[in-house]
C-alpha cells in the first residue's frame, strides 16, 4: 500500500515512522509512506498555505491553490484503488469497519487540515472526510497518524500472527479477556487456578466468559452489536446477576 500524507508540519510524523511497527512494516515493503510539505506546492515568495476568510471573522482558511497542486502530483488522474481522505472534525468517525474498508486500498492520500479549516472548495477533489473522535484537536496530522497506524496494522505480514489481528476486540465485538503472565503470585494477587490447569477447551471457554464479564461491566453498549450463543446469552443473564457493573 501507498500512504501519502499533506501536511505544514512533516516533522511531526518523523517519530511514529521511524519507531516500531511502522517502520518494520516501510523496510519489509508492505507500505511506503510519503509525508509531503504542503509549502513546497506554493509558488507565492512567502510560501503562504493559509489567508484571511471572505466574510470576516477569526482564524485563517488553508488556501486551495497549494492544496491542488499537491493532489494534481500525487494523484495525477483518479482511479479507483485511490481514496483522497480528508482528516476533519466534520468527517465520520473512525472504527474497526471504516479501517478494514481503508486497508483494501492501493494508495492513500491523506490531507492534514489546520487553521480554521479550509477553503470548501478543497471538498470537490476529497473522496471522504474521517474524524477519529468527538473531541477538538490543533489539526488533522495526530488524527492521520492514528489511521495510518491502524490500517497498516490490517496488511499481511505486519503483525506477526495473523491470528493477533482476528483476535482483538472490536473484531470480535467483544473486548479482551484478562492475560497473566509469570509470577503466579505477586503481592498476595494469584494467576487464576484455571491458567495452569492445560485443559485448552476449557481455558478458552473461560476465556470467552471473561470477555463477557468485561464487555458487560465496562462497554455494555457493545454486547447490544454482538451475536452470542444460547449459552453466552444464558451466561450474560447468569453476571447481570451476580456481578456488579462499573461504577454502580
Ligand atoms: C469543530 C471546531 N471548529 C470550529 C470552529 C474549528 C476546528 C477545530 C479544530 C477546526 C479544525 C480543528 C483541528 N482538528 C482537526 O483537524 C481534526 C480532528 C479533531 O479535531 N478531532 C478529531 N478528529 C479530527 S480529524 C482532524
Amino acid at each position: 500500500m501507498k500512504i501519502d500524507i499533506i501536511t505544514i508540519f512533516p516533522r511531526m510524523f518523523v517519530g511514529p515512522l521511524t519507531e516500531s511497527l511502522l517502520s518494520r512494516a516501510q523496510e519489509k515493503q508492505i507500505v511506503d509512506i510519503k509525508v509531503h510539505d504542503l509549502r513546497s506546492f506554493t509558488e507565492d515568495k512567502h510560501h503562504s498555505v493559509d489567508d484571511r476568510p471572505f466574510g470576516g471573522g477569526c482564524g485563517m482558511v488553508m488556501k486551495p491553490e497549494p492544496i491542488y497542486r499537491a493532489l494534481k502530483k500525487l494523484r495525477p488522474k483518479k482511479t479507483k484503488g485511490q481514496q483522497v481522505i480528508f482528516l476533519s472534525p466534520q468527517g465520520k468517525t473512525l472504527d474497526q469497519k471504516l479501517v478494514k474498508e481503508l486497508s483494501s486500498y492501493r494508495h492513500l492520500i491523506l490531507l492534514c487540515g489546520h487553521y480554521e479549516g479550509v477553503d470548501e472548495r478543497v471538498m470537490n477533489w476529497v473522496d471522504r472526510e474521517i474524524s477519529i473522535g468527538d473531541y477538538v484537536l490543533t489539526g488533522g496530522e495526530l488524527p492521520a497518524m492514528v489511521l495510518v497506524d491502524s490500517v497498516m496494522r490490517m496488511l499481511p505480514g505486519v503483525v506477526k500472527e495473523a491470528s493477533s489481528v482476528e483476535r482483538d476486540s472490536f473484531y470480535n465485538g467483544l473486548l479482551d479477556y484478562p492475560n497473566y503472565t509469570r509470577p503466579e503470585e505477586f503481592k498476595g494477587a494469584r494467576v487464576p487456578e484455571i491458567l495452569f490447569s492445560g485443559h485448552h477447551a476449557r481455558v478458552e471457554q473461560w476465556r470467552r466468559q471473561q470477555s463477557l464479564i468485561a464487555t458487560w461491566k465496562k462497554r455494555p453498549d457493545l454486547l447490544k452489536k454482538v451475536r452470542l450463543s444460547p449459552e453466552e446469552k444464558k451466561f450474560i443473564s447468569e453476571i447481570k446477576r451476580t456481578h456488579k457493573r462499573r461504577g454502580e
